[in-house]
């Protein structure tokens, strides 16, 4: 479809949903054998099988209360945010959130509470979590505004309730502009895409809050703008190994170490690739290469899901997957409308 059409929209919520679910399987471990990811993907097809519903995680649990709140509020309301992430925490613990955010979002359900903000700020000695719990959530906030500066503010805003250091929401900006430009059609050529993000990078990161965080944390002057050099720098070569990637990129649960990683896994899978199936469309290329990296494995196939879903669309997806993952089905609804919020506002 065109720009911002619904198929993109609904490509990518869906995307994002099922690289939560499926990457849910090889979540933490080190090495995954191609094969694996292959055996794991195939058993998703075979319905006689049966494989069972494949569960979302946190990922998708957060981001389905961002997507609740902007479609209820019809804008960003962080009172109103941050009372359904306490919310669905409450409900369902056991979805496999970060260790550190769970005291966030214990504090974030007092009634007491006068700033959402603080929470986050206290955490790790006022530093704040630099995690990617606030990235992979930040999709919907580019599927409900059409302004970029509005999605950069929002989703920097939205990250913010549980992430306040600035690797860490940055990591949500990031995310939250890659989608927007897929939805837009700027995948049809990489080179100006990754141009594109690292432009926009430099801008966000002309900030002292992230000088003052690069240099705690011993990080490049503009961290994310570093990494999305070496991104352009891989996507370039003809041949890159999985190890190179997980190296120069990292595959862990910090958003300089995945966010980055997503949007590689993307431009990566945008030609058929020898270790994939033919039969694979770009969608089920760019979660099964992402599974393949080990580490962060759902959040990674969650982000990198979402930027490809609204690249190629839903069409492309294969519908036994769909079956599969829990949640899927509702973020086709919900997509449908974000869609018409976007083309409102
Ligand atoms: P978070 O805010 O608790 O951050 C995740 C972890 O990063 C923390 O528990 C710390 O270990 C570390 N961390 C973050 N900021 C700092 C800091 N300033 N100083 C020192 N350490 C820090 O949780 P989140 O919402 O960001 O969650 C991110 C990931 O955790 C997601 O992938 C999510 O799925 C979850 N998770 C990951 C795994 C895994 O094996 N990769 C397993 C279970 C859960
Ligand atoms: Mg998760
Ligand atoms: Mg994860």
């Amino acid at each position: 479809g065109g720009p911002a059409s619904l198929s993109r929209f609904r490509g990518s919520l869906v995307a994002a949903v099922l690289g939560d679910c499926v990457g849910g399987e090889f979540e933490g471990a080190e090495d995954v054998p191609v094969e694996n990811v292959l055996q794991h993907l195939n058993s998703l097809d075979d319905e006689s099988k049966g494989s069972g519903i494949l569960e979302y995680s946190d990922d998708t649990a957060m981001a389905r209360c961002v997507v609740q709140s902007l479609l209820t509020r019809a804008s960003f309301d962080e009172q109103d945010m941050a009372r359904r992430f306490a919310k669905e925490y409450s409900s369902s613990p056991g979805r496999g959130y970060g260790s550190g955010v769970i005291q966030v979002l214990k504090k974030l359900s007092s009634p007491q509470l006068s700033d959402v903000y603080q929470p986050a700020r206290d955490q790790f000695n006022g530093r704040g979590s630099f995690g990617n719990g606030g990235a992979m959530r930040a999709a919907p906030f580019a599927l409900a505004f059409p302004d970029l500066a509005d999605v950069k503010r929002f989703a920097r805003l939205g990250a913010m309730l549980t992430h306040s250091c600035s690797l860490g929401y940055n990591g949500a900006v990031l995310q939250a502009l890659a989608v927007h430009l897929s939805l837009h059609g700027a995948l049809n050529l990489p080179q100006q895409f990754i141009d594109r993000l690292i432009a926009e990078m430099e801008e966000v990161e002309c900030d002292e809050a992230v000088q003052n965080d690069a240099r705690i944390l011993k990080e490049a002057e503009k961290p994310f703008c570093e990494r999305l050099h070496r991104v352009r720098d891989l996507m370039n070569r003809s041949k890159v190994s999985i190890e190179e990637v997980i190296s120069e990129l990292g595959n862990g649960i910090a958003a300089l170490h995945s966010v980055p990683t997503a949007v590689f896994c993307v431009l990566h899978c945008l030609q058929p690739r020898e270790i994939f199936p033919n039969s694979y469309g770009g969608v089920e290329r760019t979660i099964a290469y992402s599974l393949a990296l080990g580490g962060d494995t759902d959040t990674i196939a969650c982000m990198a899901g979402a930027i490809a879903g609204a690249h190629y669309g839903l069409e492309t997806i294969p519908q036994s997957w769909i079956r599969c993952c829990e949640g899927a089905e509702d973020a086709d609804v919900s997509a449908e409308r974000l869609h018409m919020l976007y083309h409102q506002s």
